[in-house]
Parts: C-alpha cells; sequence; structure tokens
C-alpha cells in the first residue's frame, strides 16, 4: 500500500488521490476515524471531515478543528493536513503529546474546503487561489473563501468586484464551502476550543483580528501561544516564524473564517502561514514538504498542549 510509506507524504496529491486516501484511512482505523460529510462545493463535490478520536471515551469531549487548502494555490496546506492525520494515527500511545491530544480533544480534519479550486490548479491554472462559483454580474469567476465569512464581510482589506483575487462573494457565506464549514462550527462551538486554518506561505503564525487593527480580548494570552510556538520552531528547525495578530502581521484581512469563528466564541483561533518566505512560495517543492510539515506540527502541538490546559 503506498499510503504506507513515508515517501506518500512527501509528495503533492490530485483531488482523486485525496479523496481515495480519506476513505481508505477511514477503513484502515475504524476505531479512531470518522468520516462526515459537511456539505458540498459550487460545483458539487463533497467536503469530507475526519474526526479524529483516541480511545479514552469521555461524555463531554472537547475539540480542535483544522481546515486546509481554503486557497487552491496553497498545495502545501492540504499536504499538512495528510501528514497531520497519518502522524497522529500513527503515533497515538506512542508519541506523548499525540496521546495527550487525542485523549482529550477530538480533532476534526477538513483536508480540502476549496476542492473545485484545488482541481483547477491541477489541470488549468496552478496560481488560482478563489472557489469557482459564477457571478450573475460579471464573467469572472471565484470567490475568495477567506472573504466570505460574516467578520466585517467586504470592509477594507476585501473586494467587491468578482474579478479581483479578494472577491468577497455576494453577501456573507454567499459560497457554499464557507457556509458549510460556518455551519458545522456553529452547531459543534461548545466543544470546539481551538481553531485552526491552514494557509501558505510566508512562516506566520496569526490571530485574530485580521478584520480590524483592534486587539482581541485576549490578545496577551495569544500572543503567548504564538511566541512559545516559533520560539520552538527556531529552536528544533532553525527556522524564523512572524508571529502576532493578523492584521498586523500581515495585512488587513476580513470576511476570514479565523475571525469569524473567534467572534463564534473559540477564542483560541489561528492562521498559520506555512512555508516559505517567497522563494518557492506556493510552487513549494515537494522536497521541502517533509521539513514544512514538521515544523508546523511541532507549532500545533505547542499550541494545543496548552489550550487543553487552558480550558481544564
Ligand atoms: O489571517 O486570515 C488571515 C490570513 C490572511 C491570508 C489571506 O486570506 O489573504 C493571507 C494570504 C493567504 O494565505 O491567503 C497570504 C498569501 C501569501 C497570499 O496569497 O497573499
Ligand atoms: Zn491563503
Amino acid at each position: 500500500d503506498p499510503r504506507s510509506s513515508a515517501s506518500y507524504y512527501e509528495r503533492y496529491h490530485s483531488l482523486e488521490d485525496i479523496y481515495y486516501w480519506i476513505n481508505k484511512t477511514a477503513q484502515d482505523y475504524p476505531d479512531m476515524v470518522k468520516v462526515t460529510l459537511i456539505g458540498s462545493s459550487y460545483e458539487k463535490r463533497p467536503l469530507y471531515v475526519l474526526k479524529l478520536s483516541g480511545r479514552q471515551e469521555r461524555a463531554e469531549k472537547r475539540a480542535i478543528w483544522i481546515d486546509c487548502g481554503i486557497h487552491a494555490r496553497e498545495w502545501i496546506s492540504p499536504a499538512f493536513c495528510l501528514w497531520f492525520v497519518q502522524y497522529s494515527l500513527n503515533f497515538y500511545n506512542l508519541n506523548n503529546d499525540i496521546t495527550e491530544m487525542l485523549n482529550s480533544m477530538d480533532i476534526y480534519v477538513l483536508p480540502v474546503m476549496n476542492p473545485d479550486g484545488y482541481k483547477y490548479t491541477w489541470t488549468t491554472n496552478r496560481m488560482w487561489r478563489k472557489n469557482r462559483s459564477m457571478s450573475k454580474e460579471s464573467n469572472c469567476v471565484g470567490t475568495d473563501l477567506n472573504r466570505n465569512f460574516d467578520a466585517n464581510w467586504c470592509t477594507k482589506g476585501a473586494s467587491n468586484r468578482p474579478c479581483d483575487e479578494i472577491y468577497c462573494g455576494q453577501f456573507p457565506e454567499s459560497e457554499p464551502e464557507a457556509e458549510a464549514v460556518a455551519n458545522f462550527l456553529r452547531s459543534h462551538k461548545d466543544s470546539v476550543k481551538l481553531y485552526l486554518s491552514i494557509h501558505s506561505y510566508g512562516q506566520m503564525l496569526l490571530f485574530p483580528y485580521s478584520c480590524s487593527n483592534e486587539e482581541v480580548p485576549n490578545h496577551a494570552e495569544l500572543f503567548e501561544l504564538v511566541q512559545e510556538a516559533a520560539m520552538k520552531v527556531r529552536r528544533y528547525y532553525r527556522n524564523n516564524y512572524k508571529y502576532g495578530a493578523s492584521a498586523k502581521t500581515i495585512y488587513l484581512a476580513p470576511g476570514g473564517s479565523d475571525d469569524w469563528a473567534y467572534n463564534l466564541g473559540i477564542h483560541y483561533s489561528f492562521t498559520f502561514e506555512l512555508e516559505d518566505r517567497g522563494r518557492y512560495g506556493f510552487l513549494l517543492p515537494p522536497s521541502l514538504i517533509s521539513k514544512a510539515c514538521n515544523e508546523a506540527l511541532l507549532a500545533l502541538k505547542s499550541i494545543a498542549l496548552r489550550v487543553i490546559q487552558k480550558t481544564q
């Protein structure tokens, strides 16, 4: 089985391969993985979420949400979700951090939030960012799913022009992919304590707000979490990640999923920008996947274990 070889995770995979992988992973780990359909894309492709659970059953279990592939061209992002799932399943009961994570929290993983766009980057345009929805007023295709959430929707940092890369869509959650994620989180908001959205590139650990220059009430706490995670990445992988509130660290990005999740009440909400810093940008070569994933995994574990302590 090619999936059990490490090199499977050191390559990028087509959407069809990823659907196959989801199915096979669930079959191979029936006691730890459940697959749920949370909706479908504009072009009617399924949006599957894997729920990872340790074997310790608890009545009221907290949860982590991780989405990958909100932007089509950021291929390292779905690659990270696959890497993370495989690592968690392989090292449960072998690695202390993973064991503690999975015994304390269920982990929901959406490997490809924008399957239509991802497919399009494999077939037609490698640099596509948005989804593939048609608008009535224009011949241009696609809405930026990270501008389509209801958080200062379509203000400065987003565009109301369908031809733009940061087009916010017709109204908040106009896109089925954003709506599916928002519906899932609304119905799980009491259990989900940590929200994580994986992007590239830039090497940054970001937290709300993206949609305004205001500080969130627990700014200092979130800052400490990303600072500690970045310090570990620097120490173990000799790589520098910037960290801080999104609007001030990168730019204003209203309508993002991280801010929306925060305002819903998930007060540990983060966006990771994985490798690199621009040498290859979105075209990160497969030989660099493993380092990019390992350092992001270290940051994730650092933050998740702290959140487990804090939400005890
Ligand atoms: O905090 O929501 C956030 C991050 C904002 C991202 C965005 O949606 O614009 C940042 C960009 C991204 O990953 O999409 C950064 C990349 C390099 C880009 O395309 O500009
Ligand atoms: Zn992105």
